[in-house]
């Protein structure tokens, strides 16, 4: 039988960061949410959605999901790119939990159900200086993490990518026009070794380590570095090089056995395909969000399990808790999950998205509420308005314009 969608609406709040939200009725009174949130660029996402996509949606049959993403993707003729693939993967994830809720099942029993019993995350450990970061380790150690992502400020650079005076919350869109970030990777490549050299020392091999070099170095610096981390045996090195080069990872592979983890800025398998099919990178870190929503990412995990590549799905605190909430259905569903990146949100983000998701010892579990098990107040989501906030820009110390 037909599930008729009677309305759609797009709820934009911000209760300590910017979300934006899908909501999709039906005729039989079940609806559905999905994320549709884009740092930085969330009001182009609100118009696409309402503008473009919502229109269409009216009247349709909730239950063909596949059709539906065919539909705004061939069916708008412009292909891609993260606004239409965030107004896609919000649309896409509303139905899935539909659908979810429609059969009285928790999203993952869906998917093919459960390969595993939880999902591992990793937390981030930042900050200032070595010790201060070694610090933060301690305490992600005493809440259970048994994977931390380890950023550390450079002696000689103001601020640097990951560092914030939040520790829990880091949030990196901080002013309403975008700051300004001083970058030198001669003095990023001497410093930080040491962070991973102390690291081990204090703290021993029992935890996995991660490292995010967000895009800044080329790639035979970004070969460099992944040598002289070695020994410190990284579970991967994220974004060591931007990606828009992607034989320059073949490169990078030449010289290193540092794993590689990239795709928090891809849309589509189209963006990873090439990485995945040559085997130049270990993790794939597409999120549901940002990269066609459930239908789509399962389809790049499928591409990716051939070449033994698993996935790490990007999850900091942009991506609303509906996106985290689906992305633990897929973490736990698909047999090549390796690991999930978790940053957590505030209090207040989490008492305007209520959900069934819970931590434990280093792992997240969904929950067995039907649907992907995350839902929103709206009236609390109507006290937070909107406020414009940008990512900061990265120049190096002559002024050149960088990749942030
Ligand atoms: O909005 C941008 C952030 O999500 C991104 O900079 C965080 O690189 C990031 C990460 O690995 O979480
Ligand atoms: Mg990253």
């Amino acid at each position: 039988m037909p599930v008729k969608i009677t309305q759609a609406k797009v709820i934009v709040t911000c209760p300590d960061r910017n979300f934006v939200t899908l909501k999709i009725e039906t005729d039989e009174g079940i609806y559905g949410i999905g994320d549709a949130t884009l740092n930085g660029r969330e009001l182009a996402v609100v118009s696409y959605l309402e503008d473009h996509l919502i229109p269409c949606l009216i009247g349709r049959d909730a239950n063909q999901i596949e059709d539906i993403w065919q539909y705004f993707y061939r069916g708008a003729y412009w292909r891609r790119g993260p606004v239409t693939m965030s107004a896609i993967a919000a649309v896409d994830t509303a139905l899935w939990d539909i659908k979810a809720k429609k059969a009285k099942l928790p999203l993952y029993e869906l998917l093919g159900g459960k390969c595993r019993e939880g999902v591992m995350v990793y937390g981030h450990a930042n900050g200032q200086d070595i010790s201060e970061t070694l610090e933060e380790v301690s305490k992600y150690i005493e809440l259970g993490y048994k994977a931390i992502r380890l950023q550390t400020g450079i002696p000689g650079l103001k601020s640097t990518y990951g560092v914030s005076k939040d520790k829990m919350f880091y949030e990196p869109a901080d002013a309403n026009l975008p700051s300004e970030n001083i970058w030198s990777t001669a003095k990023y490549l001497k410093h930080t070794p040491k962070l991973f050299d102390k690291a081990r020392e204090k703290f021993g091999f029992d935890h996995h380590f991660l490292h995010d070099i967000h895009h800044r170095l080329t790639p035979i610096e970004a070969a460099k570095f992944g040598k002289s981390v070695e020994d410190y045996n990284l579970f991967w090195m994220e974004d060591p090089t931007p990606a828009e080069n992607q034989e320059a990872l073949r490169l990078i592979r030449e010289h290193t056995t540092t794993p590689i983890a990239i795709g928090e800025i891809f849309n589509t398998i189209y963006d990873a395909k090439d990485l995945i099919q040559n085997q130049l990178i270990d993790y794939i870190r597409t999120t549901v969000v940002h990269a066609g929503g459930i239908s789509h990412l399962r389809k790049i995990a499928a591409l990716a399990e051939l070449y033994q590549v698993r996935t790490g799905s990007h999850g900091a605190t942009d991506l609303s808790p509906v996106c985290m909430g689906a992305a633990l259905h897929f973490d736990i569903s698909v047999s090549n999950f390796g690991i999930q990146e978790y940053m957590r949100h505030t209090d207040k983000t989490d008492d305007v998205f209520p959900h069934s998701y819970t931590f434990k010892e280093g792992m997240l579990y969904p929950g067995d509420v039907p649907g992907h098990g995350v839902d929103i107040d709206e009236e609390l989501a109507a006290k937070y308005p909107y406020q414009p906030a940008y990512l900061p820009v990265n120049r190096l110390e002559d002024g050149t314009m960088w990749s942030w």
